[in-house]
């Protein structure tokens, strides 16, 4: 598409919505996506690592390829950690680092899943020793969130059980409640727990943070600081996220997401790759909601959490921004006053063709126009290819043996 013609559909997009461009521009500049450290070291699957070579060993080159992400789409000013997979000694030198890189560090994840002592549960365990190691961690990870500027810490549980009768339900769903409000209690003003559910994996037969309702009744039982964190990888399939999504928003305990995408189980794809109207759905229900002045749909923490196995490692990252930037800028162009109109009027089809309609619509050339009034390349991948960063960091990284914390890496 040449220049004119990508500006001509860029009106067209907007003059059909009866939108102003400007303030489309502003609001998808001003949406921001944090990427994961875990994304740009080596991972892969049970079976095999594939080493990619360049792929950062360290959490300094971990910040270093984060910044490139952010360099080429100029919507990714903050970086997860994972804790004790990114390690230094001098949490404040790790923040100076990424400032001078032009990054923030932001959520903080606790690991409560690789040590042996995990076997029966970390904050669910049955001895309370144990339980008490496991809430001494994240405890730390407080004060790394706290010395990084970081205002979220992200818990995910491995907690489970494999068989019926391995241990009392109700009894660990008392010792999780009582270890996440000894967290809670340690939490500085300010800093907010970020409470994520999977259904299943690695326990096969109960899981203590199955699922969202879970999630939310933990999250409303602690207080005020805590959220429920939607990772779009952990339902069963079937499930209707969007509307999970809506109902969070509606109790205002919408902490956060983890994007990624599946096609069977929790197989961290990129986003939007397999199910993008899913993402769209999801996106649409938050555009609603902040249409109607909900505030929650404000502050909502919107991360990636990726590990990939065989895709080049900035580059699939990228590719995962652009999809969820799509996402988000169609959701923006759906008509919520003709949505509501023909909600009301008992138009089946109706509203789903006002979705559609958004939907359908190409939004690549307003994207294009965002990038382009931000002075970034157009197309953020080319924008890699062409800047000789990969081929660099490949010469200049050895090839990691072990590189990252990943099972198997
Ligand atoms: C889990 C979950 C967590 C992530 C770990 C590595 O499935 O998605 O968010 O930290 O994987
Ligand atoms: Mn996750
Ligand atoms: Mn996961």
């Amino acid at each position: 598409m040449n220049a004119d013609s990508a500006v001509e559909a860029v009106h067209a997009i907007v003059d059909q919505r009866q939108l102003e461009l400007d303030d489309l521009v502003r609001r998808i500049q001003s949406f921001a996506i944090e990427t994961p450290s875990w994304g740009y070291g080596n991972s892969g699957t049970r079976f095999k690592v594939f080493a990619w070579p360049g792929a950062a060993r360290n959490l300094h080159e971990k910040l270093a390829d984060a910044a490139m992400v952010h360099r080429v789409t100029g919507a990714c000013p903050t970086v997860a950690l994972h804790i004790p997979w990114d390690n230094t000694d001098d949490w404040a030198a790790a923040r100076q680092e990424a400032e001078s890189l032009g990054m923030r560090i932001g959520a903080i994840n606790p690991n409560l899943f690789q040590d042996d002592e995990y076997k029966l549960g970390s904050l669910t365990h049955p001895d309370p020793a144990i339980r008490r190691r496991a809430i001494d961690h994240v405890r730390e990870c407080i004060v790394i969130a706290q010395t990084t500027g970081s205002d979220i810490i992200s818990l995910w549980l491995a907690d489970g059980t494999n068989y019926p009768g391995q241990d009392d339900l109700r009894g660990r769903r008392h010792r999780l409640f009582e270890s996440l409000q000894a967290i809670y209690a340690d939490l500085p003003p300010g800093m907010r727990l970020l409470i994520e559910y999977k259904f299943f994996e690695p326990a096969f037969y109960s899981t203590d943070l199955p699922d969202w309702g879970t999630s939310l009744l933990m999250a409303t039982k602690l207080g005020p600081k805590a959220d429920v964190l939607v990772d779009t990888g952990h339902h069963p399939h079937g499930t209707n996220i969007a509307q999970i999504v809506a109902q969070l928003l509606d109790e205002g305990r919408l902490g956060g997401f983890h994007f990624n995408d599946r096609k069977y189980a929790d197989d961290d794809l990129i986003v939007g790759s397999v199910n993008p109207f899913e993402l769209f759905c999801i996106f649409n229900e938050i555009a609603g909601a902040a249409a109607e002045g909900n505030s929650n749909a404000g502050r909502i923490a919107y991360m990636i959490d990726q590990s990939h196995n065989i895709e080049p490692k900035i580059e699939a990252m990228i590719q995962s921004v652009m999809n969820i930037q799509i996402a988000y800028a169609k959701s923006l162009l759906v008509d919520r006053a003709a949505l509501r109109h023909v909600q009301k009027a008992g138009d089946v089809l109706a509203g789903y063709r006002e979705l559609q309609a958004a939907y359908e619509t190409d939004v690549r050339p307003l994207l294009a126009e965002v990038r382009r009034r931000q002075g970034l390349d157009v197309d953020p991948i080319l924008a890699l290819r062409s800047s000789g960063y990969v081929a660099q960091v490949a010469r200049e990284r050895a090839v990691a043996a072990v590189s990252s914390g990943y099972p198997g890496a």
